[in-house]
């Protein structure tokens, strides 16, 4: 039988499930990034690319101080994929538990398994965004923690996953609001099918392709936006005085291509054999190997298709 969730992400393009998660698993998150900070804020200072660690701030005030003078894109490291181009020896990411816990609890795979059925792999494609108020970002920080430009998630990742059904889950650790960067998104745009992308700063559709009217998403901490892979959407920026922060995480069937293979899955749940089911150990040290291959290689191949040449990006 076909779900309403999935009827409604067939039909209109995404769909909102609100209470996803309750607090004590929202509190979960954030302890695990206040402990995060806590550890890599006192590296940060003895590398010089922070003046303080501004201990004793609460969480949401240390990081905006944090990331208004950092010297480097020292976001990368609270993210939960490797970046898209080098990868640094040295680099970290937040590959903690909790965030394992986050990507296999049972109330979004079962909504995930309302959609795209009970063999599911966490694409490895998948990110946390704790955007600080804009005016408090430095130039040239990541786009992480900015604005989001318009885009679909099918247009970001390498063709050869273009069949595989990767379903985006949106979730919000604190409320996501018009003022403070909500999601936004074109009703119906995947319909359309692929719309050509251009590659400047981000990787992102010319306005002029755009299918229809944009429509804001505002929700609640908790609350999570489920969204096909080709969906036009972006993100508002943050014109509030405090952070918005979000996981963008994205299931698919097992086997299937991710789109970004030198990146590890995790195996969330399979009804067929549920021995397969990864553990933290074995997810976390996946990403650990990549981490060496990546950091070895010379060149990196691109992680998207299009080119800056191309007449729509004139
Ligand atoms: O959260 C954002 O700012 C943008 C997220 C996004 O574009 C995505 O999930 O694909």
């Amino acid at each position: 039988m076909i779900s309403a969730l999935k009827t409604q992400i067939d039909s209109v393009g995404f769909a909102i499930v609100e209470n996803l998660l309750d607090a004590p698993a929202l509190q979960a998150i954030i302890d695990d990034y206040c402990q995060l900070l806590e550890r890599l804020a006192p590296q940060w200072q003895a590398q010089g690319l922070i003046s303080s660690t501004y201990q004793g701030l609460p969480f949401e005030q240390r990081l905006t101080a944090i990331l208004g003078e950092a010297k480097r894109d020292v976001f990368a490291y609270m993210d939960i994929a490797l970046s898209n181009e080098t990868v640094r020896a040295d680099a970290t990411i937040n590959i903690s538990r909790a965030v394992y816990d986050l990507l296999r609890d049972e109330r979004i795979l079962d909504q995930v398994e309302a959609v795209i059925g009970g063999e599911i792999l966490a694409n490895p494609i998948q990110h946390v965004r704790i955007k600080p108020p804009q005016r408090k970002v430095a130039p040239g920080m990541a786009n992480l923690t900015t604005e989001t430009k318009w885009h679909q998630d099918q247009g970001v990742h390498r063709p050869n996953a273009d069949d595989t059904e990767i379903l985006t889950v949106w979730l919000a650790i604190t409320d996501a609001t018009i003022d403070n960067g909500c999601l936004q998104a074109v009703p119906y745009s995947h319909l359309d099918g692929i719309t050509e992308h251009c590659p400047f700063e981000q990787v992102e559709i010319p306005q002029h392709l755009l299918a229809g009217e944009p429509l804001a998403l505002p929700i609640k901490a908790g609350d999570a936006i489920f969204m096909h892979r080709l969906t036009q959407h972006s993100s508002l920026v943050n014109r509030s005085d405090s952070i918005r922060w979000s996981f963008d995480l994205r299931y698919q069937p097992i086997g299937a291509p991710t789109g970004r293979d030198e990146f590890p899955g995790l195996i969330a749940r399979s009804r067929r054999d549920p021995a397969q089911v990864q553990t933290y150990e074995e997810w976390r040290d996946s990403w650990y190997a990549a981490k060496a291959y990546l950091a070895a290689l010379e060149e990196r191949p691109l992680t998207h298709r299009w080119s800056a040449g191309a007449e729509v990006c004139a």
